[in-house]
């Protein structure tokens, strides 16, 4: 198959709170609908988190998730991706509820503890349209962000060998790649591999070219021509990135998870808006874009056939 772009879409997070953008998909109508218009705009992959309707505040509860799930499935054929990252608040047992309840074709899988820092967003703003807001901001400041050895042996076990469910490895920084490494090399990780790599946030790499190239030599280094890559910027760097992606033999992700902007000081009217920017890169690179068959072919997936919802 000669090279196809595969494009996932982040369609509402756990970082971003409701105050900073009214487009931000909050209820489970608003996440199906923005999944369903992203897929048709050509995200081939909807990675997916819920919140609570009447707050926004990120919530691991499988009924919630079983709200959009087979809406967006029954609208469309794209690769559905639940979140085990959750949010914040969540314990690792509760970031796996929902990709254990509904064995997704695929699941995130964060390749390491680290800092995660939110809080200079609070600097920007003063008005808060929930009170949980600001403090939960604040909180990052002492939030470790727990994705121990065990805790990926756990998700590998629960979900990959008990549901068949593939992952997206979220690596934020080169060290992550050697734990993947080393989960290949005892066998518990199989390729096809796809890595996000996730530059640009404050407590992973910074979000650079160099820094870039040098995550894909690590991992070319390690996985030779048995993974495939997609990168994730944060914030504003998300369509330098991404671009840098495609230029650079990968695919991208998008999505209002990491980014609530189209451009500078203009807020994404929604995820869509994103991919088809995204798109217009693409299309400039003269570089076509992966159907969900084609990115299911290419990363050694399941099949929307052999999920649970
Ligand atoms: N928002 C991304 C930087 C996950 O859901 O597993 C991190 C993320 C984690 O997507
Ligand atoms: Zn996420």
């Amino acid at each position: 198959m000669s090279r196809k772009v595969i494009i996932t879409c982040a369609v509402t997070g756990s970082v971003h709170t409701p105050s900073m953008s009214p487009h931000l998909p909050i209820t489970p109508d608003e996440i199906a609908q923005q999944a369903i218009d992203a897929a048709n705009a050509g995200a081939s992959i909807l990675h997916l988190h819920a919140r609570d309707p009447q707050t926004g505040f990120p919530s691991p509860e499988p009924d919630l998730f079983m709200e959009f799930l087979p809406r967006i499935k029954a609208a469309t054929d794209a690769v559905i991706n639940i979140s085990t990252g959750g949010g914040m608040t969540m314990t690792v047992k509760d970031r796996i509820r929902a990709a254990s309840h509904a064995a997704p074709e695929m699941a995130s899988l964060n390749m390491g503890t680290m800092n995660f820092g939110l809080f200079p967003a609070l600097a920007s703003r003063t008005e808060w349209k929930h009170d949980w807001e600001p403090e939960f901001i604040e909180n990052s400041r002492d939030f470790v962000f727990k994705n121990t050895f065990s805790d990926i042996e756990t998700i590998l076990a629960d979900l990959g060998e008990a549901n068949g469910t593939r992952f997206e490895f979220e690596c934020y920084d080169v060290g992550h790649l050697y734990t993947l490494a080393h989960f290949v090399d005892r066998g518990l990780i199989k390729g096809p591999i796809f890595i996000q790599f996730v530059l640009g946030v404050l407590g992973g790499i910074g979000a650079d070219p160099d820094n870039l190239a040098h995550l894909k030599r690590t991992a070319d280094k390690l996985f030779g021509d048995q993974y495939h890559f997609s990168v994730l910027g944060a914030g504003r760097h998300q369509m330098p990135l991404a671009s840098m992606a495609a230029a650079m033999g990968g695919n991208v992700r998008v999505g209002l998870e990491d980014n609530l902007y189209l451009r500078k000081g203009e807020l994404a009217p929604d995820n869509a808006s994103q991919v088809r920017k995204i798109r217009e890169v693409l299309d400039g690179l003269s570089l076509e874009i992966a159907t969900p068959d084609e990115a299911r072919a290419i990363l050694g997936l399941k099949g929307a056939d052999k999920v649970a919802f």
